[in-house]
């Protein structure tokens, strides 16, 4: 992505309360002045000025049924409201959370979980910042209520773009800043004492970008008033995906003891014979308790016990977890069940949770790319989770798509670019055995406020989060803290330094890298990564046109890397935009022969580099997706090798015969079929 001309963007604050009648998004607008301010966001910046927030404390362990917990599910319709007040802010100033929200003016049904933007006809919406409201009435189970000492209610979202703030029958219970991630609430005290009585959720999110945030962006004003409505204003972004918003993620209510099992953190290690799982268990409401673990294999047999919060288990003739296409049968997953004994109030109070459990090492060498000690070659894919419609919101039927269309290309790996994708997808992804490369929101981090003390602080608890997440899925291995940052700026060095060294401590057993386009001789973060990811445009952004200048200089890329940092490379994008149905002969941009010529050129050069230190390709991108409007986007982004309803392109066949290619030559397996394959699982 070109960067946006690099001048000053700090005008100060618009004041409080500044009509803003219009919202455009724009990447790259340019004609008046950058205000830092969020829109109705007076309150967001005193958040974000407090400093060094830390993550939420405890666990995040995925809401999961368990003979000691139930769970209910909230998505469906909400009521819903976007407040097109001047200042953005009445829904706070007539507090909107104190009453239903159809009392407080019209709503309309939104759909969770969704993004809003594509749902109604109206552009405002479409195009909306500032703060929104969701609301949902909900009865609760009357026996979850009765024993109200001892039962937990918990309200967690899967996700919700980008600033949230949650109330319960008009009481705060939860803010949370920054999308893609989890967050939630103990809201027992709250509903205990209204058996019987509809429980009120109110949500009010605010999606504008700061410097500060992850994604950053800024607001500007276009105050040239020839050219301008008063107070007209853009959302800049310096990414390159459409600023979806809404209730992403599925909310649910879920129940624990009100002493419970707070957090379980498992790592792995194995030789032929023998493997060990390390274990912690924290457990929060009482120090008094006790703890058994079991793990089960996939027949029920139980193939190893421990007790108390700490420990290894040890299992012998270990099956281990195996990617996609390096085994017979990827995914191979193990149950911990951990039970947790307590006494509380007079009784006996049990908590079980079931933690899915590969068996699984990971190593990175000056040349490879190492799990379970056999070099490991990334043919996979970027991705994004869009669609039409639905924007980001989660959807099973395209999740389970996307899934059958990795089989059916021989994909064995994919990076979440550009932030961390649903529970539920990495949860396929653990049991299919897709690779998987777990990015973090660090895209668009251009200007130089962005690598300051605020955002470094930010993107440390981002980071938390994160791991806290994913830290027990065996199809993570590797986290990537960024997308093409400005990694060439002086206070780079410093923020990539602090970021990467945090990930490692918080989680030693996985690599750590950042994705980048810098020049490699100026790049300040790639001393700190372990894999080297580079992403390039030979032919598209630069030299467009131009398919023979392909290997000399994707050649002299691998070649300069390498030769600076003796680490193994991946090529993380690499791509041209294809419009489907558009043909040319000999190839042309933006037609299907000049997507499929430029792959081949690409793929030449990567089989030469593979022998030696490359150990991945992905194509940017799986499929078609949506951006802002500009003059390099024809609705969207097209440089998938499928469309956006998932229909391959040519580029997608040519692909597909490499990556079983690759698959079938690396395999110890005997030959994979095409067919066969796809259907293991
Ligand atoms: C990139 C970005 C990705 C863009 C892509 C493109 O380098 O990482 O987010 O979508 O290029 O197509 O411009």
């Amino acid at each position: 992505m070109p960067a946006v001309a690099g001048r000053d963007l700090r005008p100060p604050l618009p004041p409080r309360g500044r009509a803003l009648p219009t919202a455009k998004m724009a990447a790259g607008a340019s004609g008046g002045g950058v205000a830092r301010g969020v829109v109705g966001g007076c309150r967001l910046l005193l958040l974000l000025a407090l400093g060094r927030a830390a993550a939420p404390p405890g666990g995040m362990l995925y809401p999961r049924e368990t003979p000691s917990r139930e769970r209910k599910e909230l998505g469906g319709l909400w009521s819903f409201r976007a407040d097109f007040s001047p200042g953005r802010d009445a829904g706070f100033v007539h507090r909107w959370y104190r009453q239903p929200l159809r009392q407080t003016g019209p709503v309309i049904d939104m759909p969770v979980p969704a993004s809003f933007n594509d749902i109604t006809q109206d552009p405002s919406l479409e195009n909306y910042i500032g703060w929104v409201w969701y609301e949902k009435e909900v009865l609760l189970p009357l026996r979850w209520l009765q024993d109200d000492l001892n039962t937990r209610v918990v309200l967690r979202f899967g996700s919700a773009h980008y600033y949230s703030i949650v109330w319960v029958n008009g009481v705060q219970v939860v803010e949370h800043e920054g999308g893609h991630l989890p967050f939630e609430a103990d809201i027992s005290s709250i509903v205990q004492g209204s058996p019987g009585i509809p429980c009120r959720i109110t949500v009010a999110l605010n999606n504008t970008l700061t410097p500060h945030t992850l994604p950053p962006g800024s607001i500007q004003y276009m105050n040239d008033k020839t050219r301008y409505p008063k107070n007209y204003f853009v959302q800049n972004i310096r990414f390159d995906f459409f600023n979806y918003a809404g209730i992403h993620r599925p909310v649910v209510l879920y129940t624990t003891p009100s002493v419970y099992i707070d957090d379980i953190t498992v790592t792995t290690t194995s030789s032929e014979s023998v493997a060990m799982v390390q274990y912690q268990v924290s457990v929060v409401g009482s120090t008094l308790y006790s703890l058994s673990l079991s793990l089960r294999d996939q027949e029920g047999k139980v193939v190893a016990t421990g007790d108390g919060p700490a420990g290894e288990l040890k299992v012998l003739n270990p099956k281990l977890w195996w990617p996609y296409l390096m085994h017979e049968n990827p995914g191979y997953r193990y149950s911990l069940e951990v039970k947790m004994q307590a006494q509380a109030n007079g009784v006996l109070l049990e908590d079980v949770y079931t933690l899915p459990v590969g068996i699984r090492t990971v190593h990175v060498t000056s040349t490879q790319f190492l799990i379970n000690g056999k070099p490991f070659y990334f043919h996979g894919v970027n991705k994004h989770e869009d669609a039409d419609i639905r924007g980001k919101g989660l959807d099973w039927s395209l999740v389970v798509k996307d899934f059958n269309l990795l089989r059916w290309l021989g994909a064995n790996s994919f990076r979440t670019s550009h932030y961390p994708y649903a529970e539920e997808i990495m949860d396929l992804c653990d049991a299919y055995g897709i690779v998987v490369i777990d990015e973090c929101p660090g895209v668009g981090i251009k200007m130089p406020e962005s690598f300051g003390n605020k955002s470094l602080q930010h993107h440390l608890v981002v980071m938390e989060e994160l791991i806290r997440r994913d830290k027990n899925r065996p199809s993570v291995v590797m986290w990537s803290v960024a997308n093409e940052p400005a990694s060439e700026l002086p206070p780079a060095a410093y923020y990539f330094k602090t970021v990467i060294a945090h990930t490692k401590a918080l989680d030693p057993s996985r690599p750590v890298t950042f994705v980048t386009d810098a020049n490699y001789a100026l790049d300040r973060g790639a001393p700190y990564v372990d894999v080297i990811c580079v992403n390039s445009y030979f032919s598209w952004y630069h030299d467009p046109g131009h398919l023979e200048v392909i290997p000399l200089q994707l050649t002299t890329q691998f070649e300069n890397w390498y030769k600076t940092y003796q680490k193994p490379i991946i090529q993380s994008e690499y791509g041209a935009d294809s419009v489907p149905g558009l043909h040319s002969d000999p190839p042309l941009m933006f037609s299907e022969e000049y997507q499929k010529a430029m792959l081949r050129e690409y793929h030449s050069i990567f089989d030469k580099k593979k022998k030696e230190y490359v150990i991945g390709e992905l194509i940017w991108n799986f499929a078609d997706f949506m951006t802002n409007q500009g003059t390099t986007r024809v609705l969207g982004n097209k440089k998938g090798i499928f469309t956006r309803q998932r229909q391959p392109k040519s580029a997608a066949f040519v692909l597909r015969e490499r990556y079983w290619k690759i698959a079938n030559e690396s395999s110890c397996l005997p030959p994979i079929t095409k067919s066969h394959t796809l259907f293991l699982k």
